[in-house]
């Protein structure tokens, strides 16, 4: 086998292996496999060998066509994976920041016709060029920082035209650099205006018009819903999700950020890979997400920006085997940070999950919840060779330190990306 990248003599190369077929719950979410004085081994786009830098050096062939980069002082993870991300919109909200400072809540700002229906007037006024210039941009960013797989949703055109020209144009963005992103339909992300006094009409457009044909041009993987009191009720969510799910997507939910609505319980009953955000889950939904495996995607970073004093209860969910992931939610209203290096401070400090817990959230956690954990999410031989070197003397270090960027190099499949 020719190896034709070498990263050797790493101070630590943490694995997230041993996780392919579930995600990691309880005890396995505890657990991190750390390779001291580590090495990787690849072979083209594909991880070759994975050990001690003397075990590898041992077992392989370097030639003048190897390239070997030298990783001591740095911690070698597998390239980090966001598993809910809104990273195509047209426009952005800092016009809102100064009603925010004024404690106008979240949902009070959409009520007057702001929030999501505000990147919602500018997102259907873009072009579809304009929206795929705006979503590499933020991909760039995202690779910058170690992040290599990304979900990213439609959901701020809600109309049939303006939710496709975003899933054409998220396609595009994932074709045009290296971040592979998978899609998800967010048709039923709010009521738009025109639908204001007949919100189940605009479901039926969602449900009859929008799912087909998402589905006929192979547009998506998976279908959300953003459940929350004054957006979609429990009843209106389950109509969009199992009509998603008659299609052959995979499902996701916005369960029980602000109001506790029984999201997470839903998400449970209908079999959805992941419910997302859960400030406000209830033991029930504790207990049904752990029973069907159903994964628990934690967006700190909202909860952090939203200045709200509660966050998601991770410890609950870890103690009774929900098996947790976490994301950025990037997007252009509740949490415009697409660095999920933050996420780990945030998630240490807010969430009091241990850095073994945040990095198998950010890594196989992230890469189960999105259906990628067969190609990527933990260093292993024959997965797509994505990994992220940051320049750290220990995996604690990437908690301990915030808001720098601790990226070194960023390789994606088997090729250097990105090099500081
Ligand atoms: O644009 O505010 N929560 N959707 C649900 C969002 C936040 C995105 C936004
Ligand atoms: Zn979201």
């Amino acid at each position: 086998m020719e190896i034709t990248l070498l990263i050797k003599n790493a101070n630590q190369v943490v694995t997230s292996r041993g996780a392919s077929e579930k995600p990691l719950s309880g005890t396995g979410q505890k657990a991190l496999t750390v390779i001291e004085d580590g090495a990787v081994a690849v072979c083209g786009e594909t991880i070759a060998l994975v050990g001690s830098t003397a075990e590898v050096l041992d077992k392989i062939q370097v030639d003048d066509s190897t390239k070997v980069l030298d990783a001591s002082g740095k911690v070698v993870l597998p390239g980090l994976v966001d598993p809910h991300t809104h990273v195509v919109f047209g426009g952005s909200r800092e016009h809102e920041l100064a009603l925010k400072l004024q404690g106008v809540p979240y949902l009070e700002i959409l009520a007057r016709g702001g929030g999501i229906l505000s990147s919602v007037e500018a997102t259907r006024a873009a072009s579809k060029e304009e929206l795929i210039a705006g979503g590499i941009k933020s991909c760039q960013q995202m690779l910058a920082q170690g992040t290599t797989t990304a979900e990213a949703k439609s959901g701020y055109g809600l109309t049939t035209k303006a939710e496709i020209k975003t899933l054409e144009a998220i396609k595009a963005v994932d074709r045009a650099q290296p971040v592979d992103l998978i899609p998800t339909f967010l048709g039923a992300h709010a009521v738009p205006k025109e639908y204001k006094e007949n919100p189940d009409g605009y479901l039926d457009v969602v449900i009859k018009d929008m799912l087909p044909q998402v589905v006929e041009k192979n547009l998506a993987r998976y279908c959300d819903v953003f459940c929350e009191e004054g957006i979609f009720s429990v009843e209106q969510s389950r109509r969009v999700l199992m009509a998603a799910r008659n299609l052959g997507l995979g499902l996701k939910m916005h369960a029980d950020e602000i109001s506790p609505l029984g999201g997470s319980e839903l998400a449970a009953e209908l079999g959805a890979v992941s419910a997302d955000h859960l400030l406000v889950i209830s033991d029930q939904g504790i207990e049904n997400m752990a029973a069907a495996g159903v994964i628990g995607v934690i967006l700190p970073g909202t909860t952090f920006y939203l200045c709200e004093d509660h966050y998601a209860p991770a410890r609950k969910m870890i103690e009774a085997g929900v098996p947790v992931a976490l994301a950025t939610d990037f997007n252009p209203g509740s949490s415009p940070n697409n660095n999920l290096q933050l996420i780990v401070n945030i998630a240490c400090l807010y969430l009091r999950m241990t850095p073994p817990e945040v990095i198998n959230a950010i890594t196989i956690n992230a890469a189960h919840a999105i259906g990628r954990s067969e190609q990527v999410g933990s260093l292993e031989e024959g997965k797509m060779a994505d990994l992220a070197l940051f320049a750290a003397p220990n995996y604690d270090y990437l908690a301990y330190r915030y808001g720098t960027n601790l990226i070194s190099t960023v390789i994606k499949k088997g090729k250097i990306v990105v090099e500081v």
